[in-house]
Formats: C-alpha cells, sequence, structure tokens
C-alpha cells in the first residue's frame, strides 16, 4: 500500500503569515481598507503580541482569487528573485527546465509558486509549464542526456514546490466542499500528476483526497464507499497489463454508476484506443479539462461583500 504521499512533508511546512502592508500592496488597496476589512470579518486574522494583524497567505490569495479587485497581484506576496520572467507560461516552463536540469530547489521553488501567484491557475501550469517541463527531463533521460537520478531528481523538486504550494491553497472555505477522490492505478508509479489533480481541485474549491501512485482498483472502490465523494480522477501513466486494468476499471466504473459518482479519467497512458474502452463521464488530455468539468459540477460561493468599502478616498 502506498500512504497519502505528502502528509510528511507538508507537515513540517508552516503556514505563511503576511502583515497588512504587504497584503495592502498586494491587493491593490490601502492599508486601511485591509484593516477595515479584517475588523469586519472578511479577512480573518491574528494579533501579534505587540497587537499587529498577521494574515494567512492562503486566505488573502483566495480573496484576491475570489473578490474583483483589479490592481491585485499576488506576486507581491511571494517574494520572487528579479531575474525570473513570469510573463508568459512559456518562458515560465523554459526557466523551470533549467532549473531542473541545474537541480536549482529554490528557483524550482521560485518559479512554481511565483507563477501561480502572478495569476496563471493551477491547471495552466500544471498543462502548460510543469507537464511539458517534465515530457523534456525524459526526453533528455531516453536521449541519454541524463541519467534516471536526475529524472527521479527533478520529480522530487518539483513534489517539494508542491507541497509547499498545497499549504497556501488551504482556506478558511470548509463548508459544503465536495469531495473528490484520485489516484493512480495499480503499478502506475507517477507522482506529479494526480498530485497537481489534487491542487486542482482544491484551488476549484473541492475537498480533494489523494490516494496517490500504485493504487489498486480495489482500494479505489474502498475509498468511494467510505469518503463518499462526488467525483473520481484517475490519472493513469503507465499500464503494465492493459486487459487485466480494462476488467478491474470497467467493474469499478460500475460502483460508481450505481453510487451516482461521477468518474474524470487521463493521463499519458490512456490512448485513444484504451479510452475507447472506458465508460467514464468525462475524460481529459490535461488538467484544465479536469477543472473545466469540476467548475462545472460545483461552483465556490462567492465572497461575501460586505464591509467592502465604495470608493478608495482612504488610500
Ligand atoms: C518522471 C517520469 C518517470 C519517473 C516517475 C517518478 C515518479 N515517481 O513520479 C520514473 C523514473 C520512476 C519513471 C519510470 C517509468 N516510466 Co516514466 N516518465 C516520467 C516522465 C519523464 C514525466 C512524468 C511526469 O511527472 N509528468 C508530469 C505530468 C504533470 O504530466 P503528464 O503525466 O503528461 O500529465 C498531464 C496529462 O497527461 C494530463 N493528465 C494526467 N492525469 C490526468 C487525469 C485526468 C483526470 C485528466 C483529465 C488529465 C490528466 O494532465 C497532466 C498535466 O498536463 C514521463 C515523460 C512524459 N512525456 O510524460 C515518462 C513516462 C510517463 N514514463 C514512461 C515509461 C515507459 C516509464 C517506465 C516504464 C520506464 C522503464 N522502462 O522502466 C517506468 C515505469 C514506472 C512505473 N511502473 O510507473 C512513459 C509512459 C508511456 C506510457 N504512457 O505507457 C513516459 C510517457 C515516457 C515516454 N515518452 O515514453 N518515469
Amino acid at each position: 500500500m502506498t500512504p497519502e504521499p505528502d502528509a510528511d512533508t507538508a507537515a513540517k511546512i508552516e503556514p505563511r503569515y503576511v502583515s497588512t502592508v504587504q497584503v495592502a500592496k498586494a491587493m491593490g488597496v490601502s492599508v486601511s481598507t485591509v484593516k477595515r476589512w479584517v475588523d469586519d470579518g472578511i479577512l480573518p486574522a491574528h494579533r501579534t503580541i505587540g497587537g499587529h494583524r498577521k494574515l494567512l497567505m492562503s486566505d488573502v490569495i483566495r480573496l484576491v482569487r475570489e473578490g474583483n479587485l483589479p490592481q491585485a497581484d499576488l506576486s507581491q506576496l511571494v517574494p520572487v528573485p528579479t531575474q525570473i520572467d513570469l510573463s508568459d507560461p512559456t518562458a515560465i516552463r523554459n526557466q523551470l527546465f533549467n532549473a531542473l536540469q541545474h537541480a536549482d530547489a529554490e528557483l524550482v521553488r521560485s518559479l512554481i509558486q511565483g507563477g501561480y501567484h502572478h495569476g496563471y491557475p493551477l491547471e495552466v501550469m500544471a498543462d502548460q509549464v510543469i507537464g511539458p517541463a517534465m515530457h523534456r527531463i525524459g526526453h533528455d533521460w531516453e536521449t541519454g542526456k541524463i541519467q534516471v537520478f536526475q529524472e527521479h531528481r527533478a520529480t522530487q523538486t518539483v513534489l517539494a514546490a508542491l507541497y509547499e504550494l498545497r499549504l497556501q491553497l488551504r482556506t478558511k472555505v470548509t463548508e459544503n466542499r465536495p469531495v473528490a477522490i484520485g489516484g493512480a492505478p495499480e503499478h502506475d508509479h507517477s507522482i506529479l500528476p494526480s498530485l497537481l489533480a489534487k491542487l486542482v481541485l482544491i484551488d476549484n474549491g473541492w475537498d480533494a483526497i489523494n490516494l496517490g501512485p500504485h493504487t489498486p482498483m480495489s482500494a479505489f472502490e474502498a475509498a468511494l464507499r467510505t469518503c463518499k465523494p462526488r467525483l473520481v480522477w484517475l490519472s493513469a501513466s503507465h499500464l503494465i497489463d492493459q486487459e487485466r486494468f480494462l476488467k478491474e476499471y470497467a467493474d469499478f466504473y460500475r460502483v460508481t454508476v450505481d453510487l451516482g459518482v461521477s468518474v474524470a479519467i487521463g493521463g499519458s497512458a490512456l490512448t485513444n484506443e484504451i479510452r475507447c474502452r472506458m465508460p467514464c463521464t468525462t475524460f481529459g488530455d490535461g488538467l484544465s479539462h479536469l477543472a473545466a468539468f469540476a467548475r462545472m459540477l460545483h461552483r465556490s460561493p462567492p465572497l461575501p461583500r460586505r464591509g467592502r468599502p465604495p470608493d478608495e478616498s482612504d488610500q
């Protein structure tokens, strides 16, 4: 059995707090506006011993993403080295590939978190940045430019940056979040695609439980009955016995139909030929498809507008 892979690492990462001044800059509003939102309960805050308000970065990110703040620039909250170019996903992808080649963990972290906080949704980071950069790493391995340990190291470096980002996605919105479960099938040891699917779903207001790599269909079924999800995602990058997989999947799918659970499938192992033999609710080539489907099933509730000032005259 493969344990939930991210529990350990996440526990070691401290939540990030930011000051009202940083928040004001990131949101494009005045410090007094931020303080008012805190006092009105729109932005949860903690007080330091000296009485200063400090805010959880994930709450700030949520408010910016869900609120209508045209001047917002989340990259203000995450110190991004000035030499990094976040102007478009292709630029980030190229820099990420170079950083992975040089095992520059700090740069990988800055690029992944910087890209997200700059405003690229997680599905864009997955489909246009991380996925293609990893494909190039795989190509370098296939052509003998790098060794397998370097491929493993690249995966682990991206993983570390994503675990940290995951913590920043945690929000105070805990009510009425629909549950999704997912993972990779048995004998598939890929970590990143399913973890990214989880993060994409969390970012879209879901409570997403990642069963991780190498998960037998029987374990999916047990989780289905225990966790009672609305959605199951299956990410398959490698299948060693297609016929057995298809048979076990067909049995599993019948259970999801009985329980009224949607099934989203994807991953590089699901060629057209295999997909044609897999009944499902939806399939996609990228996590943008999963995000669109998840948004169709469940829309995050908008934040209360209460307390938002009519103008910014106090700036
Ligand atoms: C890193 C890597 C490894 C690492 C994995 C480390 C780890 N624990 O995660 C190691 C070195 C262990 C490895 C081993 C092997 N690998 Co490998 N690996 C890769 C590599 C380079 C990157 C995978 C990755 O992390 N990608 C990042 C993710 C985010 O991108 P993605 O997988 O493309 O996912 C995207 C879409 O598919 C989609 N998606 C994914 N899941 C889902 C789910 C849903 C619901 C939806 C809608 C969309 C969706 O959205 C994602 C984002 O855009 C790929 C190269 C490649 N071209 O993908 C090969 C690749 C996956 N590996 C491959 C192979 C053949 C192997 C080995 C058999 C090699 C060998 N001979 O031993 C073994 C098999 C191990 C096993 N049993 O699982 C093949 C798989 C071919 C296939 N599909 O059958 C690939 C595609 C390389 C290739 N071009 O041949 N691998």
